[in-house]
């Protein structure tokens, strides 16, 4: 339930979808609405406390309140039902959703007073929570309303022409003790808009972070077989033959290419071909040391390993283990066996030269190639040493 909640909410602000939007942003806006009019209507109900208000006033905009958070409620029912077939972005909706709360909240934070309520705070959550669930497009229009009115709402109370507070018979803090109502009364609104905003705030970096966190993953691996991509082969290669020059370990690359693969591609179909791909990298993945090795995909039918503390035997072996593991492999699409073979060379970095070792890893596949393939060659020998 938990899990499910959290993925919904990921999901509305991953996707940004209006609907899962409309539905998130009315669940955290209406208990504010809700607690509000629990707080009126409880002044209404009592003339010692009803004391502090314009009764009048106050009974307008307890009806006020009541059909906003009604409306928000509908909107979010409304949206729920919606939710499969409504179009990702859905500006009247979203309109829908953010006018009247974001316009209704604004007018009750004047009528309360900004200065001394925790009204203005609550006004700041409900945007950060409109900003985060809606695009920006989306809030603009409302953005823009609010701060007219706020403004001419300051402009009017400095020429005199409107009071401050025109809710209250006077403002919260009129000098001296708050009374006890207003002391609750703060007490109730303050933690209604911080305990859930420091909630939401923590929810919404935490999430913030799982989602770079997911991003800097996809960015670093090849879609189809899971494997590195070139780009973060490239940038370990760097990393580990700095550390090669620095220690003198050994550290040894391997370039492997599949045999004949646009035979397969054009004899079995594409999909085919990539059914290859995707088992060889589940065998590459099986064949190297988890967490000190690395298995890329360069691109094509293109792999790579980078072996760290490996010597050119220790690597060669390891090739080799590959070529004849995949030998004995033949690959299942639907009914077909796909019968593929895989060519490897291999070759040192030395002196710190990463990209010198895969021009020589890649001069040695060349040469297994040109040998027959199905076979591992080793750089830096006096003359290429083949395996079969
Ligand atoms: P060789 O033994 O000399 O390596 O022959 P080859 O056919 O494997 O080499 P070539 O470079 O001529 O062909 C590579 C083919 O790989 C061409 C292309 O159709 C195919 N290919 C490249 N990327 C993909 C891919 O992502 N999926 C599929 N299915 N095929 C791909
Ligand atoms: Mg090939
Ligand atoms: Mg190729």
């Amino acid at each position: 339930m938990i899990a499910g909640l959290r993925e919904g909410v990921d999901a509305a602000l991953r996707q940004r979808r209006t609907a899962m939007a409309c539905v998130c942003f009315s669940l955290l806006t209406v208990p504010i609405l809700l607690l509000l009019a629990g707080l009126q209507g409880w002044a209404l109900t009592h003339d010692e406390v009803l004391l502090y208000y314009r009764p009048e006033r106050l009974a307008a905009v307890q009806w006020g309140v009541g059909l906003l958070a009604l409306w928000q409620g509908l909107v979010a029912l409304l949206a729920w039902q919606r939710r499969e077939w409504l179009p990702e972005h859905a500006p009247r909706w979203a309109a829908a959703a953010l006018g009247p709360v974001l316009m209704g909240w604004c007018a009750l934070a004047l009528l309360y007073g900004l200065q001394d309520t925790p009204m203005g705070m609550l006004l700041i959550e409900i945007l950060v929570f409109a900003r985060a669930f809606f695009l920006l497009r989306d809030i603009t229009p409302w953005l823009a309303a609010g701060a007219v009115l706020l403004v001419g709402h300051e402009l009017l109370q400095g020429l005199g022409v409107v009071s401050y507070a025109p809710l209250l018979s006077q403002p919260m803090f009129a000098g001296g003790e708050l009374s006890d109502w207003w002391t609750w009364w703060l007490r109730i609104m303050f933690n209604a808009s911080v305990l859930p905003f420091a909630a939401a705030l923590f929810y919404l970096f935490s999430s913030l972070a799982r989602h770079r966190a997911e991003l800097e993953t996809l960015a670093r691996t090849d879609v189809l077989t899971g494997l590195a991509n070139r780009r973060e082969f490239m940038a370990r290669l760097a990393e580990e033959a700095q550390r090669q020059q620095r220690g003198e370990r050994p550290l040894t690359v391997v370039m492997l290419d599949v045999d004949h693969f646009k035979q397969v591609n054009d004899t079995h179909g594409h999909a085919a071909g990539d059914q290859v791909l995707s088992s060889l990298g589940r065998l590459l993945q099986g064949s190297v040391r988890q967490e000190v090795d690395l298995a890329a995909r360069l691109g094509g039918e293109e792999f790579a390993l980078l072996l760290p503390e490996t010597d050119t035997e220790g690597a060669q072996c390891v090739a080799r283990k590959i070529v004849e593991a995949l030998r004995g492999m033949p690959i299942h699409h639907g009914a077909q066996l796909l019968p593929v073979t895989i060519s490897a060379g291999v070759a040192p970095v030395q002196g710190g030269d990463g990209e010198r070792a895969l021009r020589l890893a890649d001069d040695s596949l060349y040469e297994a190639k040109r040998q027959g393939r199905d076979r591992v060659v080793m750089a830096m020998a006096p003359h290429a040493d083949a395996m079969h």
